[in-house]
């Protein structure tokens, strides 16, 4: 069947939806294709941490009452090491500013909701999907859903496909330089029905390796440690992982872990990647589609509600003032805020994980970082300003 919209978008995580949200409000069409279910979208743990612009933004483009009412508003994190825990005041250290602990797959379903209630077509369980005449200026989505060949031709596409989508492949090899890390280490991830351990984020550093205590609610708590990236999840007991937690928290301070019932276990592995350039004739990439980074900074929902504030408003400057210097200048633009992330990502990354085979210098110099964070206020300030998020380029 032949299909026609202005935007066609592939992918319904953060990225392609708040993309279609935004152009539904300029008054630009768009159509939605994901491949999982509703369902399995809305029901994916993922990322828990609003930066303080991602959270203006939402209010601003009409979701931040759920998020307001539901998220925990956290004004400081803890770094724990050597049996203590520093708190980093951000909200003093930023001029007010705060964070929002909020999950993806809540801020995906109130998006789902939006997007279909704007009348934004979004076809869940698409497969095959593939991209064709990205350089001319009718591009064309082609893909399969109920066994029935689709083919979208739009004026636009946006490729919210994530890291593994086909997007970033349509740009050919030869214009596309991409920029990868993987470290040596993975996340391990629980969640479980106990009381919060603290009220605030605890990054903790260990000679066993990293520790995160974050929260998803009063009764549910969620928290990770470093392993192996081919470490098996059933090979870790309940037992286990808390015997791993207590030894990684271990404290002079007299504060121990809450435990409870662990009710889902997941590995997160470990990379920074950047894909240069972002665009290719008709073709944007936005979120992980384009880039990728380690978990340890909270930034990579962050930094796809950036590119998207990017190419919404270029793609409204187009059709508004038949202006293509937005759409020029995308990938140019968002880039510039994406490295920033990825070296916010890279550098909490190397400050707080102790990775195989390290030696003794690499560990103390390690510690000596730590040391200036909690001591100094520029370099306290430094960590609170990236960590509620730098500002965006420009918005709608
Ligand atoms: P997504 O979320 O991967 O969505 C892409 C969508 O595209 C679909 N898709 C296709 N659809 C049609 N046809 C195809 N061929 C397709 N191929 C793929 C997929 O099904 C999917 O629905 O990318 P997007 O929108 O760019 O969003 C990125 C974020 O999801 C990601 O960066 C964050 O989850 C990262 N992250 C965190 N980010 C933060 O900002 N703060 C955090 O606290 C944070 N914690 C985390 C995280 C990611 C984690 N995991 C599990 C990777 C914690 C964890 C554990
Ligand atoms: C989470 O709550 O899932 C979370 C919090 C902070 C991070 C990463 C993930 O840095």
């Amino acid at each position: 069947m032949a299909l026609k919209t202005q935007v066609g978008i592939i992918g319904a995580g953060p990225a392609g939806l708040l993309l279609a949200h935004m152009l539904h409000l300029e008054g630009i069409e768009s159509v939605v294709i994901e491949r999982q279910t509703r369902e399995a979208i809305e029901g994916t743990i993922k990322a828990g941490v609003l930066e303080h612009p991602t959270v203006e933004l939402l209010e601003q483009v009409g979701l931040g009452a759920r998020l307001r009412r539901e998220g925990f508003e956290h004004r400081g994190i803890e770094l724990a090491f050597g049996g203590r825990r520093h708190r980093i005041d951000l909200h003093a250290l930023t001029g007010g500013k705060s964070i929002v602990v909020y999950p993806q797959h809540e801020v995906i379903k109130d998006l789902v909701s939006a997007v279909l209630a704007n009348g934004t077509p979004i076809e869940f369980g698409v497969s095959d999907v593939s991209l064709h005449g990205v350089e001319t200026d009718a591009p064309l989505l082609r893909y399969t859903t109920n066994g029935l060949e689709h083919d979208l031709r739009c004026d636009f596409i946006g490729g919210c496909d994530g890291f593994h989508g086909p997007s970033r492949k349509t740009i050919p090899a030869a214009l596309r330089r991409e920029h990868g890390k993987v470290y040596p280490g993975a996340w391990f991830g629980i969640l479980c029905h106990a009381p919060p351990s603290s009220s605030e984020l605890i990054y903790a550093q260990s000679d066993r390796g990293f520790a995160l205590i974050s929260t998803r609610s009063p009764t549910v708590q969620r928290m990770y440690f470093q392993c192996d990236p081919d470490e098996c999840v059933d090979d870790w007991s309940e037992d286990r992982i808390w015997a791993e937690f207590r030894a990684r928290l271990a404290n002079e301070e007299g504060w121990a872990v809450e435990e409870g019932p662990i009710f889902q276990k997941n590995i997160v592995a470990m990379r920074s990647f950047v894909c240069e350039t972002m665009q290719h004739g008709r073709l944007f990439l936005a979120g992980d589609a384009a880039h990728i980074v380690p978990p340890t900074g909270a930034k990579g929902l962050n930094l796809a509600v950036g590119d998207v504030t990017v190419l919404a408003r270029a793609i409204r400057d187009f059709y508004r003032a038949g202006s293509n210097q937005g759409l020029d200048a995308y990938s140019v633009t968002a880039l510039r805020r994406i490295w920033r992330g990825e070296h916010f990502s890279w550098f909490m990354t190397n400050m707080l994980h102790d990775f195989p085979g390290e030696d003794s210098m690499t560990r103390g110099l390690r510690r000596a970082q730590l040391e200036q964070v909690v001591s100094s206020r520029a370099a306290a300030q430094l960590l609170a300003e990236n960590y509620i998020g730098l500002p965006f380029e420009g918005a709608v």
